[in-house]
């Protein structure tokens, strides 16, 4: 089915595009297991842009028939990585439309001549919409940046001789109303101003559009009978932990399955069989959250063996997930983990960093933890589209909780509220929730970040989108997150808890810092009020660029940003002894957005800079939290024993 306004599409894009799979079988993170092997294939691909007027030359050519370096010159592209920043063209650095990716990949012996090995290429993201051929046969379709996707190639490259194999992507960075998120290729026609076909991609949402193969790209194998999906959720009844699981296996109707669960001593705690069924766990260690428990994010193994007869002998299959056991619930007033009221109090994040974009980096991503745990945060919201696996692995060993945020940003426009767009966000919440739903430090889906929820269509849009979300998942709530008016806010019936954005004293009455009280103040009692929901302060901050000083505070400078936030956290102070159960400063760090007069470079609002220095309200933050943790009562023997020696509050 065409997608978009044909225009647009028509000149950019060479296929009609459809309407996106339905969900077939699991997403598993590819982990290495006696019955699986990996292979990482980041490093050099080559690539080229196609910059003819049409975008269509690459597969008017077919450039995927042969490599690449034959159909034209080619760059070097670091994988995973954004293109955008790493050359010094600066048509490359805004290019919207197709761009080619291509690698050979080289196969260990048996993955090509064992028939009983099933190899799949799996791709962390790419960023929009990406086809994918092996050895220049078609093999996989995606839509969507911010999500895996995978094809089995066992026949290709079981095939013949080769023991190699050309992986080529073209990847198309083009946003339509129906794209999630959503944007809109404007040609501009005035020929006066533009030369001909001139053309720009216009965004509703505050962040640069990176695109490319932004997270690992993979083969991994696994035998041609394999536990395809495992779904876990978790509860407790007095002090036993409970562990439902169910398994689905592909391959042969006729297998047997293990389970076992580990602690993190590797002793098995509980064992069973059969494809579901539930593990009973006495003296459970429950998954806490960082700071409110001595042993905080307490990890379990689950150990699924599968064992098959297949015509040629028996086959094994082993997949190990680790498990927390941990509840959520939401009352009027509270969120609670485990029975207990938690207190969100930590960042919004994005996917960003110098030269890299939004490509995966394992330094960075270290760093961030660590600058997260130095602040004392214990939560963040994964603003504004799924972050990366390796990112939520790590939340699930630190403790930090996640509320997990669709690619929804920008909904803006009353096409985006049309059929179509709606059935993509109902299959991206379902992509979502197939690779997200085993953490345990995900304790909420957000669905989306500031749509126009008071357009009538949002009501139907909205009351849909999250019904959905809560079949796939009943085990969490789901929200979204609204910056509008909460009379005129015809989604929020629906979710769960409130969470509300909001820029006092920046994006109005500037420079006056007095009049946040008041204006916050009477914001949480009218949604309270009208909803008797929890709230969470999902959005606040100020603009300032480090290093500028100015006292009495004037806007961009330290001292502002530091101001504004305290005037808020006295509000904070009052409402979270009511219904107030969490606040998330925006944001984390500066980070790149397209630019226009009102960004110096990006957006500054970080209370670390890009490279992730701090700012003065780093430090504010930083001893705000670890106070807000001082009082759960938990978390000066969680600091001991995290060695955090460093915190304003250690013993
Ligand atoms: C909020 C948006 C966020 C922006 C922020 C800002 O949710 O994406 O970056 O405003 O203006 O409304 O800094």
């Amino acid at each position: 089915m065409p997608r978009g306004p044909a225009g647009a599409w028509v000149a950019l894009c060479p296929l009609l595009w459809t309407c996106g799979l339905a969900l077939e079988g699991g997403m598993l993170y590819p982990r290495e297991s006696p019955s699986r092997e990996r292979k990482d294939l980041g490093g050099l691909w080559s690539f080229r842009a196609d910059l003819s007027d049409s975008r269509r030359q690459g597969f008017e050519q077919q450039w995927y028939r042969a490599p690449l370096r034959e159909s034209g010159p080619t760059l070097d592209m670091p994988v995973p990585s954004s293109f955008n920043d790493v050359g010094q063209d600066r048509q490359l650095r805004s290019f919207v439309g197709w761009v080619w990716y291509e690698r050979e990949a080289t196969l260990p012996q048996r993955w090509s001549q064992d028939p009983g090995t099933r190899v799949v290429l799996r791709i962390g993201s790419a960023h929009y919409y990406a086809i994918v051929w092996v050895n220049g046969v078609h093999v996989a379709e995606h839509e969507g940046g911010h999500l895996p996707f995978e094809a089995d190639i066992s026949k290709l490259v079981q095939s013949g001789p080769l023991s190699s194999c050309r992986i080529t992507l073209a990847i198309n960075n083009t946003l339509t109303p129906h794209t999630l998120p959503p944007g809109t290729i404007v040609y501009k026609t005035d020929t006066s101003k533009y030369p001909k076909g001139y053309f720009v991609q216009n965004t509703y949402f505050d962040f640069f559009n990176y695109a490319g193969l932004h997270r690992p790209v993979l083969l991994y194998t696994t035998p041609t009978t394999y536990i395809d999906d495992i779904t876990v959720t978790t509860g407790v009844d007095q002090d036993t932990g409970l562990v439902d699981y169910q398994i689905f296996v592909q391959g042969s109707e006729h297998f047997q399955l293990e389970v076992y669960l580990l602690d993190e001593e590797g002793k098995v705690v509980a064992q069973g069989i059969g494809g579901r069924g539930r593990l009973q766990v006495p003296n459970a260690h429950l998954w806490w959250p960082y700071l409110m428990h001595e042993h905080p994010a307490y990890l379990y193994s689950l150990e699924v063996r599968l064992t098959a007869q297949m015509a040629t002998g028996p086959v094994s299959d082993f997949y190990t997930l680790p498990v927390g056991i941990r509840t959520v619930a939401v009352t009027e007033r509270q969120f609670l983990i485990n029975g207990k009221p938690f207190y969100f109090h930590g960042v919004n994040k994005h996917e960003d960093a110098d030269i890299r974009g939004k490509g995966f980096d394992w330094p960075l991503l270290v760093k961030d933890f660590n600058l997260l745990r130095w602040l004392g945060a214990n939560a963040f919201r994964t603003s504004h589209y799924p972050y990366a696996e390796e990112v939520m692995q790590l939340c699930d060993r630190y403790g930090i909780v996640v509320i997990d945020e669709s690619p929804g940003v920008g909904i803006m426009l009353v096409q985006s509220y049309s059929n179509v767009s709606l059935q993509h966000h109902l299959e991206v919440m379902g992509e979502l929730v197939r690779r997200d739903k085993n953490h345990p430090s995900v304790v909420m889906w957000s669905v989306a970040n500031e749509p126009t929820s008071f357009l009538k269509p949002a009501a139907y849009y909205f009351k849909t989108l999250i019904a959905h979300t809560k079949a796939l998942d009943p085990s969490r709530p789901v929200t979204f997150v609204t910056n509008s008016n909460y009379e005129a806010d015809l989604g929020a019936p629906y979710v769960d808890v409130i969470c509300v954005n909001s820029y006092y004293s920046w994006y109005h009455d500037y420079g006056h810092m007095e009049v946040i009280q008041l204006q916050l103040a009477t914001e949480f009692e009218n949604w309270y009020r009208t909803y008797q929901k929890p709230i969470i302060q999902s959005e606040y901050g100020a603009e300032t660029i480090a290093g500028f000083h100015q006292d009495p505070p004037l806007m961009f400078s330290e001292e502002y940003q530091k101001g504004l936030l305290e005037q808020y956290h006295l509000v904070l102070d009052q409402k979270r002894k009511e219904y107030v159960v969490g606040e998330l400063i925006w944001n984390f760090a500066d980070f790149m957005t397209d630019q226009s007069p009102q960004r110096a470079v990006g957006n500054r609002k970080g209370i670390f800079t890009r490279q992730r220095q701090p700012k003065a309200a780093a430090f504010l933050l930083r001893e705000r939290y670890w106070k807000l943790a001082n009082e759960t009562g938990h978390h000066r023997s969680a600091a001991k024993s995290q060695c955090l020696e460093n915190s304003p509050f250690a013993l």
